[in-house]
């Protein structure tokens, strides 16, 4: 069986260090050894909370183009964006009615995002089925996520399933990939929260274009413990374990293994270590990033857009049959 990788980023927010390690590092790896991947710039997602129009159009040109300076190779790859390929908004509408609302108001997101009160967008509520749309119409055998997309996954399942019982066989039912060590990344100045793109607080979070003393700054700054030990404890030590945990990532070691080395020193010098790693694997991305004009970057997502609409058009008439939707034209 082919290997079909498919995942998103939301064009909410300038990249952070927590979407490259627990996301983005992935999507690099897996362009090598799957028969088919796709990266999207799920801008449609990024629509569901109140956004500005012009900002968004900024940020979906940096997330593609921060795709291709992380190394995600168009030649290997399929780079494209949402709202250019409409499959991802008509399959959503037949999922929609798939899926039942007990289901998507038990979506912890949601709630997490405000589902409780009145006035959040119903494509808020309904998001998770954009993302099952997303998944299924290219046929994905694997999605690589960071933590907090897995009960999002199973939902995909769930839907999948009930579609193929209930309608025929149209969708195959994707498997999750999330890394052990970097699947949640927490935030620097509160490192019981994620960290995240579009949360107000700037200190806690590494964008990947920020200037080299600016991530010194908030390396040096983060917020750890007053017991001065290092230890890799992530529920009683949050701080120092989420430091770890990015070094170990950014080189390649395990974060029980760095606290032993680490063992009799101080924050001091974890600190100092996690800052000169991160701006090491940071150098390249921003070398690339400042290289790539808008142009170049249009251009691979048109590209990147017709390959993508190919395969999703025919995923969606497959399944817009079996549903009883009759075909506008015989194919
Ligand atoms: P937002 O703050 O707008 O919700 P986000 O920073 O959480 O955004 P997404 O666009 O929702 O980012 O996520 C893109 C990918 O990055 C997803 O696979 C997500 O699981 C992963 N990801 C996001 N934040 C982290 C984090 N702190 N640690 C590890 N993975 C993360
Ligand atoms: N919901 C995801 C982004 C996303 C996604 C997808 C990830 C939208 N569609 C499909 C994987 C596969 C998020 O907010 N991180």
């Amino acid at each position: 069986m082919q290997k079909i990788v498919f995942s998103g980023v939301q064009p909410s927010g300038m990249l952070t260090l927590g979407n490259y390690l627990g996301a983005i590092r992935q999507f690099v790896a897996l362009q090598d050894e799957a028969d088919q991947a796709y990266y999207c710039v799920v801008d449609l997602h990024a629509t569901t909370v109140r956004h500005d129009p012009k900002t968004l159009r900024d940020y979906t040109l940096m997330v593609s183009k921060l795709y291709l300076a992380s190394g995600i190779d168009p030649n290997r790859a399929t780079i494209f964006v949402q709202s250019h390929v409409p499959e991802h908004a008509e399959l959503a509408w037949l999922l929609q009615c798939v899926a039942r609302t007990g289901e998507l108001s038990r979506m912890t997101q949601f709630k997490e995002k405000g589902g409780d009160k009145e006035t959040v967008s119903v494509g808020l509520y309904t998001y998770p089925v954009l993302m099952a749309a997303d998944i299924l119409l290219y046929q994905t055998t694997h999605v690589p996520v960071g933590e907090d997309q897995k009960q999002h996954l199973e939902l995909t399942r769930d839907l999948a399933e009930r579609f193929n019982r209930d309608y025929g066989e149209v969708f195959r039912l994707p498997e999750t990939i999330i890394p052990d060590v970097g699947s949640r990344i927490m935030s620097l100045d509160d490192p019981t929260k994620k960290m995240s793109k579009s949360n107000p607080s700037e200190m806690g979070r590494i964008h990947l274009l920020d200037p080299d003393d600016i991530i010194e700054k908030k390396i040096m700054r983060a917020v750890t413990d007053s017991e001065n030990v290092i230890r890799y404890d992530p529920e009683k030590k949050p701080g120092v374990s989420n430091l770890l945990a990015i070094l170990a990532l950014v080189r390649g070691e395990h974060p029980e293994v760095l606290a032993e080395a680490f063992s009799g020193q101080g924050y001091g010098a974890l600190k100092r270590s996690v800052a000169d790693a991160v701006l090491e694997v940071l150098r390249p991305i921003k070398e690339r990033y400042e290289h790539l004009t808008d142009e170049e970057t249009l251009k691979i997502l048109r590209e990147g857009a017709d390959r993508a609409q190919a395969i999703a058009r025919k995923t969606y008439r497959e399944a817009a049959q079996a549903f009883g939707y009759i075909c506008r034209e015989s194919s």
